[in-house]
């Protein structure tokens, strides 16, 4: 319930004038993102929660999304992976769609990631548990996706933090999937040949956040900022974006 004051007439909407003084019930805060929800309470822990995403047309709806609180908040989580129980081994459709369990591991999907980051400044923040279990991450800027039906990526070089990440060799790249090739790579689909899902460019895979799940030696395995033929797969990860506006 709050309290409006001031109110002269009854029939202010949603107000029931008493007294000269109003009692409405507020309507529920809509929260946009992670960052919204940080906002409204800097104390809030990470976690599950819901969010309403518009669309270029106009219509809502209700999303669940994980948010990280940590490094700085409002961190809406649109990739997380450490456990090996999902696959990420999917179509277009999926990766377009979203898939897995907010709550577990998940990829939260290209038209929801297109719809929360278009018209806005984004960071990027990608975090990392190699296989000897050592943490790093990597922020960019200038990140977003791209409408449908390719969802390219948008990301500025020059990143910061831990890792020699390089994200920028996918800039503009359109997202391919094991039944989508559209990488630059002319004789044959990256997806396939890294067992995953990316903004492929031409297979000199320097990542492959949605490769297989299997730490230690493997070319088609997850990892990320290193060079496929030295790849030792991460145990875990997470990909996250921030409004910067
Ligand atoms: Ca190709």
């Amino acid at each position: 319930m709050a309290v409006c004051t001031n109110v002269t007439t009854a029939t202010q909407s949603g107000c029931k004038a008493t007294c000269g003084y109003c009692h409405a019930t507020t309507t529920p805060a809509v929260y946009r993102d992670c960052l919204d929800i940080y906002r409204a309470d800097p104390h809030t822990p990470s976690g599950r929660y819901q969010v309403t995403v518009t669309s270029s047309y106009g219509s809502t709806k209700s999303l669940s999304v994980w948010c990280d609180m940590s490094n700085g908040g409002g961190w809406t989580v649109f990739q997380k992976r450490f456990d090996g129980s999902v696959d990420f081994y999917q179509g277009i459709k999926s990766y377009e769609q979203g898939f897995g369990s907010i709550d577990e591991e998940f990829w939260l999907g290209l038209q929801n990631m297109y719809e929360m980051t278009a018209g806005h400044q984004n960071s990027l923040r990608v975090d990392i548990v190699d296989y000897a279990g050592n943490h790093s991450y990597e922020q960019y800027g200038g990140f977003s996706v791209g409408q449908g039906s390719d969802y390219r990526l948008h990301v500025n070089s020059n990143p910061s933090g831990t890792t020699n990440g390089h994200l920028e060799y996918y800039n503009n790249m359109a997202f391919s999937a094991k039944d989508m090739d559209r990488d630059t790579f002319t004789s044959g689909s990256c997806a396939e040949r890294f067992h995953g899902a990316f903004w492929y460019n031409a297979c000199l895979q320097k990542s492959n956040m949605n490769g297989l799940y299997k730490p230690g030696l493997d070319t088609q395995c997850l990892y990320y900022a290193m060079n496929y033929n030295d790849c030792n797969g991460n145990t875990a990860v997470e990909m996250k974006f921030r409004r910067e506006d």
